[in-house]
């Protein structure tokens, strides 16, 4: 087929090894002769993006003449992964695109490791916002992402003498051929200056921004997002910074024209980089001006395309619908306000009637460290207008407050969204909480605490705001991509309806004693621990030994103390001094797997790195104990890694501080590829724990309430220290330097924080039950059947946490948005 109006429809095997022939001729300008991987990786994704681009017209073609409700979701990450091997799960034609990839003589799996990884988020949160934009699309949902198209995103973790050493992730370097330049939607987006009110010649006050300056215009950047298998393909837009002079050629020749080309690389700094931080809230200028513009931004594209249908803002809130995911967007409430008030002169009232049905908010986490809170002096310098709003917006609120419980100042300085010491300051979530019709958490328990703990004045002003959709992962790419063998197990067990329907997977159950069954799902493992092995011996900064038959027991995700790898890594000093006090133990052997990124200015977090890769290094180098315990940590955690170790893994580490993991999902792709968790009763644990049922899951420790009353009695670690003389010599074997040799003192910090300084995350107190679990996980690993058994039991009863379903949930009971597809 060489037909061009049809060609980049015909998913042939023919017409695709033509098309990808004519893009490295026409799109790369090489020959077969000249052309790098990285050529070939272009023309194969502008072959596949050819092909997505009939449908993604098609679907925004159908939203616009249907004009059916939309939801935006407004988001500043997205873990997307990797984009070839992302986008070829989803595609009708994977087969026929291999096969002409093949027939053109390349070879895939190398052209893949040239995959770009977009690592334009930190951990759970943008995984979570990828996963959403995944299940909407197979859905059908007229939906779109928008984001910021960050040049920098995750850095690069590097393992320098055991130290993490951070490098920027310059993604976009050789372009990234999956992504529309949309130079056409162009918005300005203004800093400071002042404030001044008149009023017209009614009488009316009418607000005028004056002597902005820095100001800078966002430009968009288009990424398909294509459903499984179906008509749909939705539109994640991305925003960059540009400077408002590249527009204003006037400026340039105004006369100083380095100093204008200066100019324009300042104001492009604002989408530079990725803050990354996931768990504490910095407060610094160029962040805040980060989250006004990516929502100014959205806003008026968002209004733009209301517009275009609408004369009159009467069916704002049945046409949009604005998830806000966690408050990092939550100016989007006072700038619709301001657009609507001061730009289409809406009455306030109708406005605010407006924003409060249009907005939902999804918390993230009850970490006080990582609420937002923007000091009012900083706002009030960058975004005047905007501090003005959110004053009104509280005073409103407060007087509403006032009236139905009159005489309670302390319930109006609890509520209030200005926070007045130790500095001023404008509490977000309180702005979100106000400004949005429904407010959830990402999981039961963590809904619960939100309600009752973290904002209860809130959940009984507003007794029907306060909702939960507990998370759910994707598993077109958490099992059928990253786990091939099992997905072909599946599908030919149970048939393929899984990928789009989570809850077949209890179908399972019925062969769960057949033992050929079992057999194989064995054999899957297996392949996938050699799998891991084989790149753990081979990566460059790891090559080490580890053995498949060994329990590969893993923790991997951001690296926190509330997360606990520190209670991890003790049990692994606990099992090398047990083989060593005593070789001839019948302990299983382990190899324990760690991967993560610590915040770059998280100085206790990188010190756990440290600590790792010190223990991690004296022990795989003893002879005594070689065979039965490795340690490895690996580096450069991310979505692609994540693929390599979750179908390799026999356990899974979820093992925070009961009460502080908001939901956790890395829980849920491990359980979904086989793995048995051990948990505490924290975030999602708890509702795998019913699905699974009691048995076939590893609890222990102290539960949210208990952790709180244990605080509360006056909790003292030390007591656990002088009475576990296991736990004792583990630390002590720290404190001493039996790691660190040259620095002696070094993880002092660390003990510190477990004895003197409190233990905050309750390490030591939930030690012993820790260690008596681990009994029990390596109990059940030596008879391969019962474990077998358990772990297709933990598969089967994944269906609850598929992102399809938490779409679903939040599209019927918060949204009020349904799928067009035709
Ligand atoms: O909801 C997604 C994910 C949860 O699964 C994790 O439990 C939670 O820690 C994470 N939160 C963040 C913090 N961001 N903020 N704010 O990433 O969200």
């Amino acid at each position: 087929n060489t037909n061009p109006s049809t060609l980049h429809q015909d998913t042939s095997e023919d017409a695709l090894k033509f098309s990808i022939a004519h893009h490295l001729k026409y799109s790369q300008a090489k020959s077969p002769r000249t052309a790098t991987l990285m050529d070939h990786y272009n023309s194969i994704a502008f072959a596949v993006r050819d092909r997505l681009v009939e449908k993604w017209i098609e679907t925004q073609n159908r939203y616009f003449t249907k004009d059916p409700k939309r939801i935006y979701y407004l988001s500043m990450e997205y873990l997307v992964g990797r984009a070839l091997s992302n986008y070829l799960v989803n595609l009708d034609f994977k087969k026929e695109i291999c096969r002409a990839i093949e027939k053109l003589g390349l070879d895939l799996e190398r052209i893949e490791q040239n995959d770009i990884e977009a690592g334009l988020g930190n951990g759970g949160l943008g995984r979570l916002a990828a996963c959403f934009m995944d299940s909407m699309a197979t859905l059908g949902l007229p939906a779109m992402g928008y984001g910021m198209r960050y040049e920098y995103g995750i850095f690069y973790q590097k393992i320098i003498d055991g130290y993490q050493v951070e490098t920027a992730d310059n993604w976009l370097r050789k372009g990234y051929p999956w992504e529309l330049p949309r130079p056409d939607y162009l918005y300005p987006i203004r800093f400071y200056g002042y404030v001044q009110h008149t009023s017209d010649q009614e009488g009316r006050g009418i607000c005028h921004w004056l002597d902005s300056h820095d100001d800078v215009m966002a430009m968009a950047y288009d990424i398909p997002i294509p459903g499984f298998h179906n008509q749909t393909v939705n539109n994640l837009r991305l925003w960059s910074a540009r400077s408002t002079r590249e527009f204003d050629f006037g400026s340039f020749n105004e006369g100083d024209y380095v100093q204008a080309v200066t100019h324009k690389h300042e104001s492009e700094t604002l989408s530079k980089v990725l803050y990354p931080n996931d768990s504490n809230m910095q407060g610094k200028e160029l962040r805040l001006k980060q989250e006004f513009f990516f929502v100014s931004a959205s806003l008026q594209d968002i209004l733009r395309r209301y517009k275009r249908n609408h004369s009159t803002f009467e069916q704002f809130t049945q046409k949009i619908a604005i998830q806000l995911n966690d408050t990092h967007p939550a100016l989007a409430i006072p700038e619709l306000m301001r657009l609507l008030v001061d730009r289409e002169h809406r009455p306030w009232q109708e406005a605010w009637e407006i924003a409060l049905k249009t907005f939902a908010y999804t918390n993230h986490t009850v970490l006080p460290e990582a609420l937002e809170k923007w000091p009012v002096g900083l706002l009030q310098h960058v975004l005047p207008r905007h501090l003005e709003i959110i004053y009104q917006i509280n005073q409103d609120f407060l007087s509403r407050v006032q009236v139905q419980h009159p005489g309670n100042p302390g319930l109006l300085k609890r509520i209030s969204i200005v926070e007045e010491q130790p500095v001023k300051s404008i509490r977000m979530a309180n702005l979100a909480i106000v400004g949005s019709h429904t407010v959830n958490g990402v999981a039961a328990l963590h809904s619960d605490i939100l309600k009752k703990q973290v904002f209860p004045d809130f959940n009984k002003l507003f007794p029907n705001r306060f909702t939960n959709v507990t998370n759910g992962i994707t598993q077109r790419l958490w099992l059928k991509s990253c786990n091939p063998e099992l997905a072909n197990l599946l599908n030919e067990t149970i048939g393929e309806d899984w990928v789009t329907d989570l809850s077949h997977m209890k179908k399972l159950v019925k062969h769960i004693d057949d033992a050929s069954f079992r057999e194989r799902w064995r054999q899957v493992k297996q392949s996938n621990k050699q799998r891991l092995a084989q790149y753990i011996r081979v990566d460059r900064a790891l090559r080490l030994e580890v053995d498949p038959d060994t329990l590969f027991d893993v923790q991997i995700k951001r690296i926190h103390e509330y997360k606990r790898q520190l209670l991890c890594l003790l049990h692994t000093i606990v099992l090398y001094n047990r083989f060593k006090e005593n070789p001839d133990c019948d302990h299983v052997p382990r190899t324990v797997m760690f991967a993560g990124k610590a915040a770059p200015g998280y100085e206790q977090a990188k010190l756990i790195i440290k600590l790792i890769t010190s223990v991690a290094d004296k022990l795989n180098q003893d002879v005594q104990t070689a065979g039965k315990l490795k340690l490895v940590f690996i580096p450069n955690y991310s979505v692609n890694k994540a693929e390599g170790i979750i179908p390799g893994a026999d356990l899974s580490e979820q093992i925070s501080t009961a009460g502080m993991e908001a939901s956790g999902t890395g829980n849920m792709k491990l359980a979904l590829n086989g793995a048995l968790t051990i948990g505490t009763l924290d975030g999602a644990n708890i509702e795998i724990k019913n699905e699974v049922g009691d048995d076939n899951i590893f609890i222990f420790g102290l539960t949210a309430d208990q952790v709180d009353a244990t605080k509360a009695k006056g909790y003292n670690p030390r007591d656990h220290y002088e009475n576990n003389p296991e736990l004792r010599k583990a630390l002590d074997m720290i404190r001493d330097g039996y790691f660190s040799p040259d620095h002696p003192h070094l993880f002092q910090p660390i003990i510190d924080a477990l004895l003197v300084q409190g233990d905050r995350f309750m390490v030591m107190a939930d030690f012993a039950g820790y260690i008596e679990k681990q009994k029990e996980v390596e109990a059940l690993f030596v008879q391969p059947e019962a474990w077998t058994r358990k772990s297709i039991l933990n598969a089967a009863h994944m269906g609850l946490f598929s992102s399809d379903r938490a779409i679903r949930q939040y599209s019927e009971q918060i949204w009020d948005v349904h799928p067009l597809t035709e």
